[in-house]
């Protein structure tokens, strides 16, 4: 049996995407549809609270394309804290206007396959990964990925050696983009269909393309890499969700 890598776990995540009833929103009065964003902003406002105190964070963007409508990206040190903004999301009006259209579950994982000699339990770079504010980007994409395991392409029979390599020459190329994309690894095995969640956050969504092209010749996501579908968005603050809402 190949030896297995340690992980590293911090907050639990949470992507609920929306698409938004339109025909129904429509045929609200001002007034209604007034009152109903207004619920939703306290909602919003206690999610930036919570961020604010370092006991989670989130996100919100509009997704280009059919997919969905929106993103709803929450972070949480627990399942049940997790649980707890999804239902508290449901519990709202606007949610009645909304049809759930994906969801995934994981938890931020950081892998050592890159070694270092600090401490992770007491690291503030370490600490600062796992439990991240989400960086406040103009854009966002996200997509959950497999390793493979077919035939002679197995990722999971690999030497410890020969997949620390892989992930080396993986980070270096990533390395060249730091500054322009942010990434977050979220780990799903046991919790949701694939291995892992791919978070990328970026100003410039050109950059998510260049990124991922560069990735798919290194070897690890040319032979091993496995990919599901792939969701690009806007960040919306307040005021932008209050023009999406606008009739
Ligand atoms: O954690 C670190 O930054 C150290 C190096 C590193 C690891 C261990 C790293 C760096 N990644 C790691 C692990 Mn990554 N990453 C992806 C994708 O589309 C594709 O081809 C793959 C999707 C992208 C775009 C990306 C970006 N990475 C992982 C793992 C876990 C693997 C395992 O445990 O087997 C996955 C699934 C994964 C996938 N990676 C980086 C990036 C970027 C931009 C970096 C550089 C980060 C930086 O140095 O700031």
């Amino acid at each position: 049996m190949s030896q297995s890598v340690q992980t590293l776990e911090g907050w639990y995540v949470l992507h609920d995407f929306r698409t938004i009833d339109w025909a129904a929103w429509k045929s609200l009065s001002a007034d209604e549809r007034g009152q109903i964003q207004e619920e939703l902003f306290s909602l919003y406002s206690e999610w930036k609270t919570v961020e604010e105190k370092k006991e989670g964070s989130f996100g919100v963007f509009s997704v280009v394309g059919h997919k969905a409508d929106l993103v709803f990206m929450h972070l949480r040190p627990t399942l049940e804290e997790l649980q707890d903004v999804e239902t508290s999301f449901n519990k709202t009006r606007f949610a009645e206007f909304t049809v759930p259209s994906y969801s995934y579950v994981s938890v931020v994982e950081l892998s050592t396959y890159v070694h270092s000699d600090v401490n992770p339990d007491t690291d503030p770079y370490i600490q600062g990964r796992l439990k991240p504010v989400l960086p406040k980007t103009k854009h966002i994409c996200f997509y959950p990925m497999n390793k493979r395991r077919s035939g002679n392409d197995n990722w999971y029979m690999l030497p410890m050696e020969e997949r620390s390599s892989m992930m080396r020459s993986h980070g270096m190329i990533g390395r060249k983009y730091a500054g322009q994309v942010i990434q977050i690894i979220s780990g799903s095995v046991g919790l949701d269909d694939w291995e892992w969640g791919v978070t990328l956050f970026a100003d410039d969504p050109v950059t998510y393309k260049k990124l991922v092209y560069e990735m798919r010749f290194d070897e690890v996501s040319a032979r091993y890499g496995d990919f599901g579908s792939f969701f690009v968005g806007n960040r919306l603050e307040e005021d932008q969700l209050k023009q999406l809402f606008a009739i």
